[in-house]
């Protein structure tokens, strides 16, 4: 016996029958701990060293060529009911599903550790906070969840009090992409995946269980599980506006939860809470107040570089482990936008070839504790949370989509996440680049029904002071020559601050059929080399455009049937009435 809860004594010994590994191993998260199954995997060659002078605690990671990505067909809510997963998942019945698991997980872990890695999704005094535990025959898994959760003892220790926990298996198996499934069963609090090392397949805590398995809990206990960036905005003045930001894997929400505001911006500074997801529950005061039940990022390398993000570069420089980058002369990391100098090794271990495409995996990643992130905000190890006073939607539309508009209220709102749209990218496996809706950037990660979600979002509207203004921003507006049209990055500070005004009434804006767009002379261009017909063009509604584009989205809705809420469509209609 490891623990006083004997559901989790009696589960341990159940896998273990089951997977039959050599050892196990109870998880305490200590440093110690850490450093042993470092040199174990450096033993086996699954990290290698980097350059310990320039990047000491830095590793890399080379995975399976094969398990570079989420895989969202291998990926399966299994709820008793079909239509509870809705049409925005695959389904299983929860008995096929479990036969299929088992037979995968049978003898799966002879001669192997089994690792048992209890850990806290939040801080860990936070009522906000859910526990859960994570069996794996993966060392690289243990070193992940280390720095992307609270793992060990002190998890346990509140799994021990509280006495709910959501148990995830976790097998490597063969690697095999016919031998693969992330099966998730939410009524069970159970998520089983195997055949993946790959980050959203196998850190549990992360996708498995904060966004499919908490959205499903969220439904059911009144708050939200979103997969939102949340930073705290200071003011010159010292003051702090915290805000929510939903966009699709690999459209910045990392970058914009550590922007640096442009040298035009002095006094400004952004702090970051969580760069993926986020964790709402309205508070006494009727407000939403959020945490990131996360400790680490499990970020985008490529496009990474000293213009774009140095916050995230300075934090790369130790602790970090690097999964599919390229290497330099040097032996340190390297990807496409990092640096000017050229790396001697691909991402697969060749020499660097560029007909070979690039270097690095265009999904490369880095793991690191957020507290090795400069603009950390230490309020968020609050139990609290903090108030959010903006939600800000976006995604990737090289035409259409304004630089920001603003919704009229909280049900339109619901409306503008609804009906996002996105270009696909190498988050997870299949074409890149091609539109797809992701409606609230849920689309692979919302546990239940896109109709029951949409109506829990809508039952949030009793209190419409004091709950957060939403918003849709577009970093990604094309010109005719296929090049961005608003700088991005550091630059977003211009859009940012326009929300801040917004949310503390100190501007007006411009009235248009899908929403409020900044006055002109609001946003800030100073030191931008964009003239006000570009920031025109970039804030233009143009209404012949989006009568096309709401009659594809009450298309997009219309799949759901019976179960779309009646307010949702109603406000679509709202919208394609105003622009005839
Ligand atoms: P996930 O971790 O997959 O959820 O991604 P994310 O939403 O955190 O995206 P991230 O910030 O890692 O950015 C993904 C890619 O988009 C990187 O290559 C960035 O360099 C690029 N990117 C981020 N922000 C901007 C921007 O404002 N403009 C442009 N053009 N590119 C951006
Ligand atoms: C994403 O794909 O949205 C990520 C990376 O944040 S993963 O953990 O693989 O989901
Ligand atoms: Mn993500």
């Amino acid at each position: 016996m490891n623990t006083t809860n004997q559901e989790l004594n009696v589960w341990v010994a159940d896998v273990a029958r089951q997977t039959q590994p050599a050892h196990i191993v109870w998880c305490d998260g200590s440093q110690n701990e850490y450093d042993n199954l470092v040199a174990e995997l450096l033993e086996t060659g699954d990290l290698l060293e980097l350059n310990q002078q320039t990047h000491p605690g830095c590793y890399l990671h080379r995975s399976d060529p094969n398990d570079v990505a989420r895989m969202e067909h291998l990926t399966y809510i299994c709820s008793t009911d079909a239509d509870d997963a809705g049409l925005n998942n695959n389904w299983l019945a929860p008995t096929e599903a479990h036969n299929k698991m088992d037979d995968l997980f049978a003898g799966s872990m002879q001669g192997r550790t089994m690792y048992v890695v209890p850990y806290c999704m939040g801080p860990i005094d936070s009522p906000l906070s859910r526990c859960g535990v994570e069996i794996t025959d993966s060392a690289y898994v243990v070193v992940n969840m280390r720095k992307m959760t609270r793992m060990g003892s002190a998890a346990l220790s509140r799994i021990e009090r509280d006495q709910v926990f959501v148990k995830g298996l976790h097998s490597t198996g063969e690697l095999d992409p016919e031998r693969r499934f992330i099966m998730h069963f939410p009524e069970e609090l159970q998520i089983q995946s195997y055949g993946s090392g790959y980050g959203g397949n196998a850190l549990l805590g992360k996708k498995c269980h904060a966004l499919r398995i908490a959205s499903h809990q969220a439904r059911q206990e009144g708050w939200l599980a979103e997969h939102m960036l949340i930073v705290g905005i200071e003011s010159p003045e010292g003051e702090k506006t915290y805000l929510a930001a939903a966009f699709p894997s690999a459209c910045g929400k990392t970058n914009l939860a550590m922007l640096i505001p442009p040298a035009s911006y002095a006094g400004w500074k952004v702090w970051t809470v969580g760069d993926d997801i986020c964790w709402l529950r309205p508070g006494e005061d009727g407000r939403l107040w959020a945490i990131n039940p996360e400790a680490g990022f499990f970020g985008v390398a490529p496009g990474t570089g000293a213009e774009t993000n140095p916050n995230a570069l300075a934090m790369l420089n130790k602790d970090a482990i690097f999964t599919n980058v390229a290497v330099t002369a040097d032996n340190e990391p390297w990807w496409e936008g990092k640096s000017d100098e050229k790396p001697v090794k691909d991402w697969l271990g060749r020499d660097y070839d560029p007909e070979n495409g690039p270097a690095a995996h265009p999904n490369s990643r880095f793991t690191v504790s957020i507290k090795n992130c400069p603009c950390y905000a230490p309020e968020s190890e609050a139990a609290s949370g903090v108030p959010i006073s903006a939600i800000i939607f976006g995604g990737r539309r090289e035409s259409l989509v304004p630089l920001i508009f603003q919704s009229f209220d909280w049900p339109h709102g619901v409306l503008v996440g609804a009906s996002m749209a996105s270009e696909t990218t190498a988050a997870a496996t299949g074409t890149t680049g091609i539109v797809r809706r992701d409606p609230m950037a849920m689309k692979p990660f919302c546990g239940y029904n896109f109709a029951d979600y949409w109506a829990h979002w809508l039952s949030f509207a009793d209190q419409p002071d004091k709950l957060p203004k939403i918003f849709h921003v577009n970093w990604f507006r094309k010109d005719e020559q296929g090049r961005f049209m608003w700088p991005g990055f550091g630059e977003n500070m211009r859009v940012l601050e326009w929300i801040v005004r917004r949310c503390a009434d100190q501007l007006g804006a411009r009235q248009t059929p899908i929403g409020y767009v900044p006055n002109i002379d609001d946003i800030n261009l100073d030191g931008l080399p964009i003239d006000t017909y570009t920031l025109k063009r970039l804030l233009e509604v143009v209404a012949e455009n989006w009568t096309d584009e709401l009659a594809q989205i009450q298309q997009y809705l219309e799949q759901y049937g019976d179960r779309l809420p009646a307010a949702l469509k109603a406000e679509q209609q709202k919208v394609a009435k105003q622009l005839v």
